[in-house]
């Protein structure tokens, strides 16, 4: 199509064509691994699925709509794509991360990739001047996760944007926490947009996929290289599957940010509750940066029960009913999670708890349910502590 769509058309039709074979409006599962060659080197476009494959290439125009970039490219989880983004670089070259980010983030950059010659600093980047004093000639890539998983701090793009075009690094933001429908990192002069898109995008905890989008022909020339050699690409099912997820993204947005909204409101009001991480509050520090950079400001929550303690929060996640205790975030379910023992237990002890990561710390996916049964759920949760 080529119009350019509103958001909410963009779900549904943004790098979509009816197929060209039958016309099947929804893009085929190309269950194929290879397609045949009319001579050597005269085919429609495909060779090999690792390569390219036409399910994958609907989900890769998909993003790239939605995110508004040029190119998009999907990987086989979201930690996938920020391998590839990573192996751009070369031993000696330094990456400046976030402070705060999801535990398998923070391990693929300190048990992996220092392994092979990186070197990675992490930075509180609510502090633009701690990520400037950060830079040096080696400095190659910034890392922004935002909202941060689970502290909820708001980086500001636009500034760290601005650093990395004065110094020639490129900005990478992790857009999982609030997917394209609450933000667009390119949009503010971010290189590269990724996700994981097992989380809002596909939006049904059903697959396993991770998305990135880019507008420099470059960028997406040396990422598509690596992906292909590295071949670490989504299967033509969970394309689909994501694909069929992103058709709902911003209606199912604005009930998590609506639900949210109301949950923090009332774990915030619950006197057993010493405090809640949400960027919706005029009191959380980085509240400006959100309503500017943010449409609103999602289903994600972490909260502290009274003194901080674990065995009460404990007590919580164990008794929940509706909200179900599991890893991951972002599908219509909601979910309740430990990050100490979870999501962020590869993280030590000192440098989680230095971010505010302590074990009585709960983080909550706030699904598209009902809200009156969530709060009701919580509230027989906590009445137990
Ligand atoms: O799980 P995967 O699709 O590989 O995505 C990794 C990832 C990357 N970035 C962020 C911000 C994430 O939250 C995640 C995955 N996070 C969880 C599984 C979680 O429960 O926090």
């Amino acid at each position: 199509m080529d119009k350019k769509l509103r958001f909410n058309s963009a779900t549904i039709h943004g790098g979509q064509e009816p197929d060209k074979a039958y016309g099947s409006v929804m893009p085929p599962i190309y269950q194929t691994s290879t397609y045949a060659q009319k001579s050597p080197g005269d085919h429609q476009g495909y060779e090999y699925s690792r390569t390219h494959n036409p399910t994958r290439s609907a989900l890769e125009r998909s993003i790239a709509a939605l995110e508004n970039g040029k190119h998009g490219l999907a990987f086989a989880s979201g930690m996938a794509a920020m391998d590839t983004i990573v192996k751009m670089f070369d031993p000696g070259d330094e990456i400046i991360s976030v402070n705060d980010l999801y535990g398998g983030s923070y391990r693929i950059f300190t048990q992996i990739f220092e392994k092979y010659g990186l070197k990675i600093h992490f930075v509180d980047m609510q502090n633009i001047d701690a990520v400037a004093a950060q830079i040096n000639k080696k400095t190659k890539l910034i890392w922004v996760e935002t909202p941060t998983n689970p502290m909820m701090n708001v980086v500001d793009i636009k500034p760290i944007a601005s650093l990395g075009k004065a110094h020639d690094i490129i900005v990478a933001v992790d857009n999982t926490f609030a997917s394209p429908y609450l933000q667009q990192p390119l949009e503010l002069g971010a290189d590269i947009v990724m996700h994981s898109a097992t989380k809002y995008l596909a939006g049904h905890s059903d697959t396993v996929l991770g998305l990135v989008a880019v507008n420099d022909d470059a960028l997406h020339e040396k990422l598509a290289f690596i992906q292909n050699s590295s071949g670490a690409v989504p299967g033509p099912m969970d394309c689909f599957l994501t694909l069929r997820g992103i058709k709902t993204l911003h209606i199912r947005m604005q009930r998590h940010s609506e639900n949210g909204a109301a949950i923090a409101t009332f774990l915030k009001e619950n006197p057993k509750i010493e405090k809640v991480y949400w960027p919706g509050f005029s009191d959380h520090p980085n509240h400006k940066v959100a309503k500017a950079q943010m449409k609103s400001f999602g289903g994600m929550i972490s909260f502290l029960p009274k003194g901080g303690d674990n065995a009460k929060a404990i007590k919580i996640v164990e008794s929940l009913k509706v909200f179900t205790l599991a890893e991951s975030l972002g599908g219509v379910e909601s979910l309740a999670g430990h990050p100490a023992s979870m999501t962020h237990a590869s993280i030590p002890k000192e440098v989680r708890e230095k971010s505010g990561v302590v074990d009585g710390l709960i983080r909550l996916s706030v699904g598209i349910e009902d809200v009156q049964d969530l709060i009701e759920d919580l509230d027989q949760a906590i009445n137990l502590i």
